[in-house]
């Protein structure tokens, strides 16, 4: 037998022309930049922070000092994991893809995406519009607020991004094109770990968890079919191409105020399964849920507040399949009946329960956690949430084959308890 992957050619960055910023370089970076010559003059003096609080990157805000609603934001991507340090080292690349996946992403919904100004091939960073005073979702969810036109915007963001991108919609070649842009095996390969493999085994890499729920992560780490369900899941993400994905569709990607809303940081971006995305949504809305168990502490508001979330998740669903329907109206009634559209939506409820459990369970007992759990301080009110976390998550992806509605997931939500596991 011979060795074929002598043949494949696997590209290194280029990091020759490459510096990470700091709170002065940027700066000067920023002046020295002509497409940005129009928003800053020249002379006039900048100020700059560091307001980054995600797993991976260098973000820096950059405003005009006398008139700080005038900014952008400059995000730059390190050799490495910021959240490990450089004992872990990743490809810069994932600006280009992150670039290029916000040009496509703000060409299909303008409105939902923020506007991008230049992506920075040498440096491996992109200069984007300022989103504050919008603040991120996760953020507005812990504190029990309101968006009314967030399900909206979200179901509209996930039918568009994703079925205009797909094979039902997109010229099969124009595709396959596409899809070659975006090969993201690194950051693939994280979500691979950190989602679908890593939480399931004793002692993974990286995994981490409040001790008074070791006794139900067991339960989750001996549960052979569950370990079924996630290698069928993980098979989909690796190798189902049917959409260009955010891939980490997360509410603290999200931006709001009560009137707008607006889709950032699509790093992990590549062709794979589209529920994927639209589980993220629901699967981070549920984690919100779960946490009122412990941020919440008078029943009556959190149950007013818990079924706000699931009127949320059932709204992303629902707008998005509404949304979708542009793409049936253009079939071939040969060639995609109406019953080949009842099996694809049907699939793909099934992947959006699945994905979304298992979104769930990485972000309670693997490397990287959730500030909706996080910040609950006491830890036996923390291991409450978390057990309602987990309880819901096993359950959507051991249960998903059997789910064809929205509530058929919703009814998982409602019927599951902590302490019944
Ligand atoms: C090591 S990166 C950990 C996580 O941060 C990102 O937001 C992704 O969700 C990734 O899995
Ligand atoms: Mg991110």
């Amino acid at each position: 037998m011979g060795n074929f992957t002598e043949h494949i050619k696997v590209p290194e960055p280029d990091l020759s022309r490459y510096q990470p910023l700091n709170l002065e370089t940027v700066i000067t970076y920023v002046k020295q930049r002509p497409e940005l010559q129009e928003l800053f003059s020249p002379d006039e003096e900048l100020v700059s922070s560091e307001v980054g609080d995600g797993n991976l990157n260098l973000v820096f805000r950059i405003q005009a000092k006398n008139d700080p609603a005038r900014s952008i934001i400059i995000k730059q991507a390190l050799p490495y994991v910021r959240l490990v340090g450089d004992s872990w080292p990743l490809s810069p690349d994932r600006a280009i893809i992150e670039g290029k996946a916000l040009a496509i992403f703000s060409a299909i919904c303008p409105d939902l995406t923020p506007k991008l100004y230049y992506t920075d091939y040498d440096m491996y960073l992109n200069i984007m519009e300022d989103l504050a005073p919008r603040i991120i979702l996760r953020k507005g969810l812990i504190k029990r607020q309101h968006y009314p036109n967030f399900t909206k915007h979200i179901g509209r963001y996930l039918a568009r991004t994703l079925g205009e991108t797909s094979d039902l919609y997109l010229d099969p070649q124009l595709k396959k094109w596409n899809a070659a842009q975006f090969t993201n095996p690194q950051l693939c390969k994280i979500t691979e770990d950190l989602v679908f493999t890593n939480p399931y085994i004793k002692d993974g890499n990286g995994n981490h968890f409040n001790p008074l729920i070791a006794k139900e992560v067991e339960v989750i780490q001996n549960d052979e079919e569950l370990h079924a369900e996630m290698a069928e899941l993980k098979d989909a993400f690796m190798s189902h191409g049917q959409a260009l994905i955010h891939g980490d569709l997360h509410t603290g990607s999200i931006m709001v105020d009560a009137a707008t809303t607006k889709v950032m940081d699509p790093e992990f971006a590549f062709y794979g399964p589209a529920g994927f995305d639209i589980g993220a949504v629901i699967g981070n809305l549920f984690l919100n849920y779960a946490s009122h168990e412990g941020h919440t502490l008078d029943p009556g508001e959190r149950r007013e507040y818990q079924q706000y979330l699931l009127d949320l998740a059932k709204g992303v669903w629902e707008n998005f399949v509404a949304e979708f329907q542009f793409v049936w109206e253009k079939q071939d009634p040969v060639q995609r009946p109406d019953a080949y559209r009842e099996r694809y939506m049907l699939k793909l409820i099934q992947d959006t329960a699945g994905f979304g459990g298992a979104k769930m369970m990485r972000r309670i007992i693997g490397l990287a956690h959730v500030e909706d759990l996080e910040s609950i301080a006491d830890p036996e009110k923390r291991a409450v949430a978390e057990r309602l976390g987990l309880a819901i998550g096993r359950r959507l992806v051991k249960e998903r084959s059997h789910f064809s509605s929205i509530s058929d997931i919703i009814n998982v939500v409602l019927t599951s308890r902590p302490e019944v596991f």
